[in-house]
């Protein structure tokens, strides 16, 4: 019997991704198409699912373009990418990746701040290029004992914080909810908590609700002794203002994973001392993207078979 087809949107972020889909399905690449729309056509009446990323779409006309759609299964936990209000419409059903990824997120959210606190990129440079010779490299800071305030204390933020005490610091969090059983304090205010903290940690969703909740009001809260790492999604952070508070040394530095445009960051992030940059490389570790494969794959299989999805967005 022909396997269903299945519309791959994007290039995949794991090497396993198209053999795990070839079991079940036929794969047409979207993104290799010459002609979309005629691609679009010609699967139109028997495609039932699409495989994605949370950047990579479906946007509202693709998902108008193949009525018989019953499952968008996304690869990330983010799904911002995707038109979920179309998609719900639509009544087709979207699937992400979660907790597969949330041990990997919070090492290198430590490691962010690790390279940031101690200017590891920096201090690696100043050894190759021979300086320290000359001069012994100046003194650093040290997470100790510091505040780290997580905006998002979700599943991976709960990963983080339990590394955080590790490291000795004291963690607090901010979100829509107080979350009763969990042991750190609350701040209702993301003003309050950045003038609270030490370093202000960002892994919420992004969303039009999360749109630039880290403006120049909050950086100035965190202010001149203050972090701001994020790992969660570019558009919760205004750049230019974020550039211009680190120009201006209204905070002390910034450790970013996520770009409000990736792949090409704020110009004015690339001349600055005082930030560490790392390519939306949160999850990218084999283990991680094989598991997060595996997770779009089981979601597939699930509704192939009738069964509960197992992580249900829409
Ligand atoms: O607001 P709450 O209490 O529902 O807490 C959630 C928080 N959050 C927000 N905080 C402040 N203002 C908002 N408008 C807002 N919307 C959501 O973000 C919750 O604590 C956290 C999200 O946690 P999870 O849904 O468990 O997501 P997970 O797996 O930790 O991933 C977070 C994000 C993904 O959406 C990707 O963008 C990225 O990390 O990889």
């Amino acid at each position: 019997m022909a396997k269903p087809d299945i519309l791959l949107m994007g290039p995949p972020a794991s090497t396993n991704m198209i053999p795990l889909l070839e079991d079940d399905f036929t794969v047409h690449r979207y993104w290799e198409a010459e002609d979309k729309p005629e691609l679009l056509r010609t699967l139109a009446p028997n495609l039932r699912y699409v495989a994605t990323t949370g950047h990579q779409g479906p946007d509202a006309n693709v998902i108008q373009a193949l009525p018989n759609l019953e499952l968008i299964a996304s690869f990330g936990v983010g799904y911002d990418g995707i038109d979920v209000d179309a998609a719900r419409a639509a009544g087709i059903r979207v699937t992400n990746t979660p907790d597969v990824l949330n041990d990997c997120m919070a090492e290198i959210t430590l490691g962010l701040m690790l390279s940031l606190v101690r200017d590891l990129p920096q201090a690696d440079r100043y050894v190759r290029e021979g300086r320290w010779a000359h001069a012994n490299y100046p003194m650093q800071d040290e997470l100790s004992g510091r505040t780290a305030g997580i905006l998002g204390l979700g599943r991976i933020g709960k990963e983080i914080a339990r590394r955080l005490q590790a490291f000795r610091m004291q963690v607090v969090y901010h979100g829509r909810n107080r979350q009763p059983y969990e042991p750190y304090p609350f701040y209702s205010s993301l003003k309050e908590m950045a003038e609270a903290c030490d370093w202000l940690i960002v892994i919420a969703p992004g969303s039009d609700s999360t749109r630039h909740l880290v403006n120049a009001e909050i950086l100035r809260s965190l202010g001149r002794d203050g972090w701001l790492v994020n790992v969660g999604r570019g558009s919760l952070v205004d750049e230019d203002a974020l550039v211009a508070a680190l120009q201006n040394k209204q905070i002390r530095g910034a450790a970013l994973d996520v770009f409000e445009n990736e792949p090409n960051p704020h110009p004015g992030l690339l001349s600055l001392e005082n930030v560490v940059l790392s390519p939306h490389a949160g999850s990218a570790t084999n283990r991680t993207r094989d598991r997060m494969a595996e997770t779009v794959a089981k979601n597939l299989k699930a509704h192939l078979r009738g069964d509960p999805l197992p992580n249900a967005v829409v």
